[in-house]
């Protein structure tokens, strides 16, 4: 199976400008085609990753993909997909969020061999450009009637837009230019809401070139999950690549948390697996959907690409202990991460008695409660039972000096910060 019947295999391909085309070229050789995020933020989160990872396939059957980050297009503003104007972010972090997404993208590329990928950045040639050179040599390319029938610019004109989200489109339109310029660079992918922009790229560079000369777009799905809600989004906001923001086990938890209509579409668009791991596991889904397996796979293996082998293990381990209730051979750093979202109660001197602690932790109303809580066996300290009410807290119950975990009942945990 060649990659375009892969990615037809993986629901991939939503739009493509010139389908027949596209085959013939790939058949034919090996090309260089690009996928550009705008620096919104100083980390990218998983509604990036089809895209990335789809870029990333093609690098795997032999082509070279040129990612984009967008210095200059993210000072601007995409309006694709926004039904208001964007409120502009400064020139420093809009350069402190470059660093930290070039940081996150070489580490999913493979920058080495003979099509290693490049990491290009958009405010090397736009940054620079003079107002009189753009309105020459680029503007006087594309038409407004044009521009005012694409879909993201249509659908803001009754709300407004201003002069400078209108223009953004022939700015991803000139980077499409450039690298093709630059790069022999053939084709542009993105997301469904980028097709506006990639036809832009198409237009302009028709425009500046003569008839044999060409290039193409391929757009993505939206990832849209069986019961309606947005993909992406937890309680706690977007599903980040940075550990720091989302850690490795709550990245963990998010794709062990798939429900079963949507794990398969999940293994084809973010895993590397084959077509007979993934049928087999969709099998598993269908005949022993207890088991979870294609749950398991499917974070086990984002997870590992993402944060790593360690990190994937600790996620595991995390989750095993919170099950299992098992939570005495976690270390600090581990209760960090699993009880980040948990109630913490600050303990001071003399609060070592487990009946007090357990009232000034809020963990039980009363004194009364908290003695019956412990008589009733429903207690314990880092996952150990405790029923002797005069039970007062040693230090070797405090988990590298710094944390005890108590819970009462089957599932509330509170984490005693030392
Ligand atoms: C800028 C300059 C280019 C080419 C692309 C760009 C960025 C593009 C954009 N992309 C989104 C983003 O930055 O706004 N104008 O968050 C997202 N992408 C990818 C994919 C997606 C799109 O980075 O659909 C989701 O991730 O295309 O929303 O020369």
């Amino acid at each position: 199976m060649d990659l375009l019947q892969d990615l037809a295999w993986r629901g991939i391909i939503y739009q493509q400008t010139d389908e027949e085309g596209l085959k013939d070229l790939l058949s034919n050789e090996s090309i260089s085609l690009y996928c550009g995020v705008d620096p919104t933020a100083n980390s990218l989160h998983i509604g990036h990753l089809v895209a990335f990872l789809t870029l990333r396939r093609f690098q795997q059957h032999g082509h070279r993909p040129i990612v984009l980050v967008g210095g200059a297009t993210g000072l601007i503003g995409d309006p694709s997909g926004k039904s208001e104007e964007r409120k502009l972010l400064t020139l420093e972090t809009v350069q402190d969020n470059v660093v930290g997404i070039q940081k996150q993208l070489s580490n999913i590329f493979d920058f080495d061999g003979e099509n290693g990928a490049i990491m290009v950045n958009n405010y090397d040639w736009a940054g620079s450009m003079d107002i009189v050179t753009f309105l020459r040599d680029i503007g006087k390319h594309i038409g407004v009637n044009y521009m005012l029938a694409k879909d993201t610019i249509a659908s803001r004109l009754e709300t407004g837009i201003s002069f400078t989200e209108f223009t953004y489109t022939i700015l991803q339109a000139m980077d499409f230019n450039h690298l093709y310029d630059h790069h022999n660079c053939k084709l542009q992918i993105g997301g469904s809401d980028q097709w506006g922009n990639i036809t832009s790229g198409l237009e302009l560079i028709r425009k500046m070139h003569d008839e044999e000369s060409k290039a193409f777009g391929l757009t993505i799905p939206l990832v849209t999950k069986a019961d309606g809600t947005k993909f992406g989004k937890t309680e706690g906001g977007a599903v980040w690549l940075d550990p720091e923001k989302t850690t490795p086990y709550e990245f963990y938890q998010f794709w062990i948390n798939t429900a079963d209509a949507d794990v398969v579409k999940y293994l084809k668009y973010f895993t590397f697996l084959s077509h007979e791991e993934i049928e087999s596991l969709e099998q598993s889904v269908q005949e022993e959907p207890h088991l979870r397996k294609a749950q398991k796979a499917l974070s086990e293996e984002i997870t590992r690409m993402i944060h790593g082998e360690e990190s994937l293990q600790q996620a595991i381990k995390i989750s095993q202990a919170l099950f299992s209730g098992d939570v005495k051979n976690l270390s600090a750093e581990e209760i960090k991460q699993g009880f980040k979202d948990v109630p913490s109660y600050d303990a001071g001197e003399g609060e070592e008695n487990l009946v007090d602690l357990l009232v000034a932790a809020k963990i039980s109303p009363s004194k009364r409660q908290a003695r019956e809580d412990i008589t009733n066996g429903a207690v314990t300290v880092n996952g150990e039972k405790v029923t002797d009410t005069a039970y007062v807290l040693q230090g070797t119950d405090r988990i590298e000096g710094q944390f005890t975990i108590i819970r009462r009942g089957k599932k509330k945990y509170t984490l005693i910060n030392y």
